[in-house]
């Protein structure tokens, strides 16, 4: 029986997934400290979960509402079962929401990290000049975060990270300025001190003379198993991209409205980077994506099709107060091929969310046709979401990371319901979290260092070399593309919902990523 591994809110919906129940039964909610049973429930009706090729039955619990640790026993005519501990209060979010978004400053490169324990401390790493490739010219772009359980830095998955967070700062009401950051403490709120670290890096990865921002910096190729220190190959700078640069230009945008009060300054050069930025790319061709050039084999993030960041800058230019701007948002919006996504690939959700909430009347016709699209997403998100005996909105889309993506589908639910001010979006986007922290056919809770069935051998080099898991991680979880040698061999033929392994060598299913933590910290925030 699987259920979130971090629990519920007292006034939340509640459920339990129960296996080998084919007779059905009762259950019981237990108190973890006394052993007394405080409820007994019902399974309902017979259910079949095409992810897991499973037939499974639920038990609802939503109307036991008192704060404590529980944990739910059932008997059935194949089993003895017992989910993991559970706690039902208000603060349950708390703690994972702090670390998954410290994760963002263990992750910082260019600089002396003091980690969660002295395995993730490191002094600061990849702080030589990088060659621009093709040339001889050498370029300082320190900074930024690491992207994963690789060290390279790369503009478009950090932009989606930033752009989260921002999300979470202007959404809701993320003050805090004691998350035990370095700026902890300096009157900014820490999401924000931590976005400026990545935002900084951006705007050295911008090219001064044509304002095209270079795709990523990285080595040659991957690094060994080593840690960020000893990645000492030459950096690369790879080159501009219209997805990078569009991105850039999108968050530059953002930022300078957000920082505004904040930090005077740098909301007035973020504008102008961000304008310059959308200058080489305002009537560009070129949207077919990137590739990696000759020789180079770090991370791609390749894209098909760029209209969609060309859009996105559009619209953050244009609500940053460039009224000019919404010729080009007309000319690039096409609402009969354009869906929503929330990257890093698709940035669509990113643009038509912002703009339908914070657009006049002059673009009327546009945002009417974006709400439509929005709404036409939303729904089928809602009816895989129901559909699934799980809660989980990804249908048959178990793709890399898709645990990214169930968040991001949670963002895109939350949005929704903000958008028609129904509920039943937010409890699906609420089901997000519960698949995401334990209520899955694996049982698993995908964030490190919580629950207690989590992963514990990320492919995540400082974790690697540690030994244990860095916590506040998200992983990629369920891939059925099995993309790594480890997944092939041993997950074979298993249904897509299932093709997850907690090995440091399945990359493709259980590596982290900042912009995996990142969709989770904004559904975290919200909470
Ligand atoms: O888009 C197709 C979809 O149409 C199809 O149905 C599906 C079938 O599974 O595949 C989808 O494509 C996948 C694509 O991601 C989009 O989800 C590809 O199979 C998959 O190979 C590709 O994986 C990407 C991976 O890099 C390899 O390029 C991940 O999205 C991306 O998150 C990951 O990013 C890496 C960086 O390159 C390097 N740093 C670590 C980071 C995380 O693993
Ligand atoms: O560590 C790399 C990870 O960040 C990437 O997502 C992944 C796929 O591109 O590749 C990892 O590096 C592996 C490389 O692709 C093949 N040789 C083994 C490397 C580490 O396991
Ligand atoms: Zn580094």
């Amino acid at each position: 029986a699987v259920t979130s591994q971090i629990g519920f809110r007292p006034d939340d919906v509640k459920t339990v997934v129960v296996r080998n129940a084919e007779e059905g039964g009762s259950y019981s909610l237990i108190n973890d400290k006394t052993g007394k049973v405080v409820y007994k429930g019902e399974l309902g009706e017979l259910r079949y979960d095409e992810a897991a090729q499973k037939r499974i039955r639920i038990g609802d619990f939503s109307g036991y509402k008192t704060r404590g640790i529980y944990h739910i026993h059932v008997i059935t005519e194949a089993a003895v079962q017992d989910t993991p501990p559970f706690e039902i209060g208000n603060d349950i979010y708390d703690a994972m929401f702090r670390d998954t978004l410290r994760m963002l400053y263990e992750q910082r490169c260019g600089m002396k990290v003091k980690g969660q324990s002295s395995a993730f401390s490191h002094d600061s790493c990849h702080t030589g000049k990088a060659l621009i490739y093709g040339t001889s010219k050498v370029i300082d772009v320190s900074g930024g975060w690491h992207d994963a359980g690789d060290y390279g830095r790369y503009v478009v998955s950090g932009a989606k990270t930033v752009a989260d967070l921002l999300w979470a700062y202007r959404d809701y009401d993320v003050r805090s300025d004691e998350l035990g950051i370095p700026e902890s403490g300096n009157k900014i709120p820490d999401i924000l001190d931590e976005a400026r670290y990545e935002l900084d890096w951006m705007l050295k990865m911008q090219d001064e003379e044509t304002g095209g921002v270079y795709h990523k910096v990285t080595c040659k190729v991957f690094p060994e198993t080593v840690g960020p220190v000893d990645e000492t190959d030459q950096l690369i700078v790879s080159p501009v991209s219209t997805a990078a640069t569009g991105d850039f230009a999108a968050v530059m945008a953002m930022a300078s409205e957000i920082y505004r009060q904040i930090d005077p300054d740098f909301s007035k050069k973020a504008k102008a980077a961000a304008e310059k930025a959308f200058e080489y790319i305002r009537d560009t061709k070129d949207t077919a994506g990137f590739t990696n050039p000759e020789g180079i084999v770090t991370g791609e993030y390749p894209d098909h099709g760029t209209e969609d960041e060309i859009l996105w800058a559009a619209v953050e230019l244009y609500l940053a107060g460039d009224k000019d701007c919404a010729e080009v948002i007309r000319r690039r919006w096409n609402p009969d091929i354009m869906k929503m996504g929330l990257g890093w690939a698709k940035m669509t959700g990113y643009a038509c969310g912002d703009l339908i909430r914070g657009a006049g009347s002059e673009l009327k016709d546009v945002t009417e046709t974006m709400k439509k699209n929005l709404l036409k997403d939303a729904d089928e998100l809602l009816e895989q979401t129901e559909k699934s005996a799980y809660g989980c909105s990804l249908g048959k889309n178990f793709s890399w990371g898709s645990n990214m993506t169930a968040a991001n589908n949670g963002m895109l639910l939350e949005l929704a319901a903000d958008v028609t001010g129904d509920e039943k979006y937010r409890q699906a986007a609420h089901e997000q979290i519960g698949y995401l922290l334990g209520k899955n056919p694996l049982g698993y809770c995908f964030v490190t260092g919580y629950g207690t069935l989590s992963p514990i051998n990320p492919h995540h080099r400082p974790s690697q070399l540690a030994g244990n898991a860095m916590k506040g991680m998200l992983v990629g979880g369920p891939n059925k593309s099995l993309e790594d040698p480890y997944a092939k061999a041993v997950l074979e033929g298993q249904p897509a919902g299932m093709c997850y392994v907690d090995n440091s060598q399945s990359y493709s299913t259980n590596e982290v990523a900042i912009y995996w933590n990142s969709p989770l910290i904004y559904l975290l925030a919200g909470k």
